[in-house]
């Protein structure tokens, strides 16, 4: 009862934040322009979807949405079962459609959805769109880091490569629940490998390939896998890395901790380097070309529960110790095929194209499977988005007419530095609906995105999601709401976020505080990897009966939904999580760091910059040599996206009498806001401050 009149208030919530241009209107008061009509300022700041647009769109009105989303509330077992009826199952779920418990005094956090139902989400992918028609529709579209080379696999061709590799694994013995460590950059093989694991009900564990061999290391001894999949090498940009050389060193180090992996499978990716100049260890590494094209090109599918592991993905979190995300499989099928399919209004006739890497949820959720569950056209980019220069992306958005386009608010600052002449040389004019995730975009960005690139013709799709949630949480639907730049708007079907302050009180209206969501929804993760208590602790214990987020959030007048970013020490980096323990573990390994503290700073293009305060080893002088050293260790733990944009030599840290070192001082000096230190009185040494201001600038 106490739950049904919470979901009653949270629907009168959503419909008094009803903002539609015919219903009752709370927004008369802003300057709204119409998609394509107008350029978006600072003055006119609500953008509608055109009428056009929204007639053609899924969900055309508000009103749709909101009958819909009312649904999704009232009635979730009714609303997600409707939709998974499309999917293929051996067998339906049984009578519970789902089951949830988030409240951890009532007992072990658990979350299921269609449990006893039997499916497979690699033959949903791949086996009924053949079935449906779709065999001799592109799948994939690879584009290679030179311009020039690419490929293309139909979903028939995808099906027939998938089917050999999952023969393969079969083959050494890889089953049902053992783990497979990936290893690739974006070569088709990527998807590939994730479908043929998923094909045979194996876990697959990508792990994305910027990481050093210590942190693949690391992930492969927590999970134990079977085998590693990787390549050889890859270019990036005009740069050649040596993956396999990573993998080596990784296997000699977990074997090391007592875990050896039997099998290496090496794609020889001959455009960056050939056989003869890889390194090799006999009876261990085999080469993909030579074993995956003998094998036969069907492979029966391995059925499972919809509540059986589907993947693995380490995120970075508050500790130093990645957590391993574990997600099941119908409950983030049926969800990441229809948050692809709303969020961009996804039709037939789209190309569509997501610059993320597979090595991260996105690249998992909206790269391979929510696109192929809907039968897309999907665009694989080996290369530097600015690679061989700044106009790259709208070269390939031209080549293959792209029609959904599906970045980073980092990369879009980064080109609108890089000027729009490199944009408006190309025409762009496929393009219909544009997408940001993976930090907030900033409404400078938001508007050159909208004005430039889209041409004002294009809405934009702010998702704002984590590796956790699976799939998008928050985000607009292009035909149903108009849009405001830097929002991501309101919450998907199904989703309930609300905003609680410290005590854990949801708090109505404009407000701002803890971003939290009640009730779970069918992508949710399940578990962390071999650590269900620090799941229950990181996520559910903070505000007791609801999943925590780890962000901050404010809701204006409006209703809308303003993401402020991690409250917690995890900084975004790029669009990259980093936890600061993380790269302050990587600092204290080195044999002359004798303390670190790290915050995150702003950063024009990356969003947030990594500012690493560094005490050293008594007698040891602080030196540029040390400097560089320094960052070659967090390169070589972590990967050279961690490393710091600034070391700040530090004589001591500014620390409570406890001994707790005072972080919001230091990013106060990071950020150089000198007057607003604020009391530094409990300081142990406050003199330590006034040090660490004057070698601010060594
Ligand atoms: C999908 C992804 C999750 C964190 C999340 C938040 C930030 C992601 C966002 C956004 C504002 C958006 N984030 N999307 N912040 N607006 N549209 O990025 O997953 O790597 O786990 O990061 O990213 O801070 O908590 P993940």
């Amino acid at each position: 009862d106490n739950k049904k009149m919470r979901t009653e208030n949270h629907l009168r919530h959503v419909e008094s934040m009803a903002t539609m241009p015919s219903g009752a209107c709370n927004i008369s008061h802003l300057n709204a322009v119409i998609l394509g009509d107008a350029l978006a300022t600072e003055e006119n700041d609500l953008i509608f979807p055109s009428h056009d647009f929204s007639s053609q769109a899924h969900v055309p009105s508000t009103d749709k949405y909101l009958e819909m989303y009312k649904r999704s509330i009232e009635d979730p077992a009714g609303f997600w079962s409707d939709i998974a009826s499309q999917f293929h199952w051996r067998q339906k779920w049984g009578d519970q459609v789902y089951f949830e418990n988030l409240d951890v005094s009532k007992g072990p956090i658990k979350i299921e959805w269609f449990k006893g139902g039997i499916t497979n989400i690699s033959y949903n992918c791949l086996d009924r769109n053949v079935e449906a028609g779709l065999g001799n529709n592109v799948a994939l579209y690879w584009e290679g880091n030179e311009p020039g080379f690419d490929a293309t696999l139909t979903y028939t061709q995808l099906l027939h490569s998938v089917c050999q590799l999952a023969n393969y694994l079969k083959d050494i013995g890889v089953g049902k629940g053992d783990a497979v460590v990936v290893y690739l950059p974006m070569l088709m093989e990527l998807p590939i490998t994730m479908l043929a694991c998923a094909r045979i009900a194996a876990v697959h564990s990508v792990v994305f390939a910027g990481f050093s061999a210590e942190s693949l290391a690391q992930r492969i001894i927590d999970c134990k896998p079977k085998v590693v999949i990787t390549c050889n090498a890859v270019k990036r940009g005009s740069k050649v890395i040596n993956l396999k050389d990573i993998v080596d060193a990784a296997l000699v180090e977990s074997a090391q901790s007592g875990f050896s992996v039997e099998a290496c499978l090496t794609y020889e990716n001959q455009s960056a380097m050939t056989r003869e100049n890889t390194k090799w260890k006999e009876g261990r590494d085999i080469w993909w070309q030579d074993v995956i094209p003998k094998y036969p090109t069907n492979c029966a599918v391995e059925w499972v529960d919809a509540e059986d592991p589907l993947f693995l993905l380490y995120t970075s979190g508050s500790t130093g110790k990645p957590k391993g995300v574990l997600h099941t499989t119908g409950g983030y099928m049926v969800y990441t095929a229809t948050t692809f399919k709303y969020a961009f209004d996804y039709k037939p006739s789209d190309v569509y194209w997501c610059t993320a890497d597979c090595g991260w949820i996105t690249g998992h959720s909206y790269v391979t499977y929510g696109p192929l569950l809907n039968g897309a056209s999907v665009i694989i980019y080996e290369g530097a988005p600015n690679y061989p220069n700044p106009g790259r992306c709208w070269d390939i958005v031209d080549k293959y007419k792209v029609t959904i386009f599906y970045t980073a608010p980092t990369l879009v600052r980064s080109l609108m530095r890089d000027g729009d002449e490199y944009v408006t040389r190309y025409t762009r004019k496929s393009l219909r609906v544009l997408g940001s995730v993976g930090e907030p975009i900033n409404p400078s960005a938001w508007r050159w995105f909208f004005n430039i690139v889209g041409e004002s013709r294009c809405p934009i799709s702010d998702t704002w999601w984590q590796t956790e949630t699976g799939g998008f949480m928050i985000t607009p639907l292009p035909g149903a709401w108009p849009q405001k730049p830097g929002s991501a708007t309101f919450p998907f079907f199904g989703v309930q976020p609300v905003i609680v302050d410290e005590k854990g009180v949801e708090i109505e209206g404009e407000c701002s505080g803890y971003l939290c969501v009640k009730s779970s929804w069918p992508g949710a993760f399940r578990t962390l990897y071999g650590d269900h208590e620090r799941y229950e602790t990181t996520y559910f214990k903070p505000f007791t009966g609801y999943y925590f987020s780890g962000d901050g959030c404010s809701r204006d007048k409006d209703g809308y939904h303003w993401l402020t970013g991690r409250v917690d020490d995890v900084i975004n980096v790029s669009g990259h999580r980093i936890g600061t323990a993380e790269v302050e573990s990587a600092l204290v390994s080195h044999p002359q760091c004798a303390e670190a503290a790290v915050v995150g700073v702003e950063h024009e293009v990356k969003g947030q910059g990594i500012y690493a305060f560094v005490t050293l080893v008594q007698g040891v002088p602080y030196s540029e040599e040390l400097r560089k050293s320094l960052m070659l260790t967090v390169r070589n733990q972590i990967g050279a996206f961690a490393a710091p944009d600034k070391i700040h030599w530090a004589p001591g840290l500014p620390k409570t009498r406890s001994g707790k070192i005072m972080r919001r001082i230091l990013r106060k000096i990071a950020s150089r806001q000198l007057d607003e230190l604020g009391d530094t009185s409990t300081l142990s040494d406050p003199n330590v401050v006034d040090q660490l201001i004057a070698l601010a600038d060594c």
